[in-house]
């Protein structure tokens, strides 16, 4: 059967990386495939956002780096919003460098993002090395790695021979890469997608994002809809946005495995 179809209980039998794991398992106990993208400036707003969505999500994506009061601490409390609600956290750093230099950025400096963020992503721009570097990191944690096969903005150049590029690097790793950030289903294996661009009534911004609804991007092969501003764009409306796009996510998941 093709993975397309399949239900999240039955991928969860696909998967042995504990970070897969632990996000289908997740998504199952909450009957939520919706990620919320928080890319807030300050700690006060990070924390009041995600508790506000918790309820309704799996996964909260974080852009740590722009966090102008970082410190450990909102690390801390953020930590104890992701046990308080069940969620997982991806840190949405897009590492892009050599093996070396990601071993440094992924471990040490302010932000230490293997000690906190489950999933983390990666371009696959420098080649493998990259994973080869994140793995040495990750693996002994339990963490997880998504390759940015696709990216939803126009005039993107991961598409067609970078696209199957990345997809045979994740071939070779298969322990520590769990997925792709893409728009679409990627291979005849269990890959987790995860689809960024996503808000009820498409469209795009100034800035060249590109969005298509929860429904299209689950239709095309999604598990996860990763969503920002269509969430916490509206002042004081998170918790009922994030409801919203959890409902719309889910009845599309529905719809496509048939259920
Ligand atoms: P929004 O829904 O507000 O447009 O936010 C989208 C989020 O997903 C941003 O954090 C952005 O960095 C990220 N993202 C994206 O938009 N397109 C991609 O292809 C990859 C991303 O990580």
């Amino acid at each position: 059967p093709q993975v397309q179809t399949q239900t999240y209980d039955v991928r969860l039998s696909n998967h042995t990386n504990p970070a897969a794991r632990a996000l289908l398992e997740c998504i199952l106990r909450k009957r939520s495939n919706l990620c919320v993208s928080v890319d807030l400036s300050t700690s006060a707003e990070l924390l009041e956002v995600v508790d506000a969505v918790g309820p309704s999500v799996c996964l909260i994506k974080t852009h740590m780096d722009i966090v102008e009061d970082f410190d450990q601490s909102v690390i801390d409390r953020l930590r104890v919003l992701s046990e308080k609600h069940d969620f997982l956290i991806f840190e949405d750093r897009k590492f892009a460098d050599i093996g070396n230099t990601v071993v440094l950025q992924y471990s040490k400096g302010v932000h230490k993002i293997a000690s906190w963020a489950q999933l983390t992503n990666a371009h696959v721009v420098p080649g493998s090395g990259i994973i080869t570097g994140l793995a040495s990191v990750g693996l002994p944690l339990g963490r997880g790695l998504l390759l940015l096969a696709e990216m939803s903005s126009a005039g993107t150049l991961a598409q067609g021979a970078y696209t199957d590029a990345a997809l045979a690097m994740a071939r070779e790793h298969r322990d520590f890469v769990v997925g792709f950030i893409a728009q679409r289903r990627l291979g005849d294996e269990d890959w987790l997608i995860l689809t960024p661009g996503v808000q009820l009534g498409s469209g795009g911004d100034s800035m060249g994002q590109q969005y298509n609804t929860p429904r299209e991007v689950v239709r095309r092969g999604a598990d996860v809809i990763i969503v920002g501003r269509g969430v916490y764009g509206k002042r004081g409306e998170a918790g009922k946005e994030a409801e919203r796009y959890r409902k719309e996510g889910w009845e599309a998941y529905l719809a496509r495995v048939g259920g």
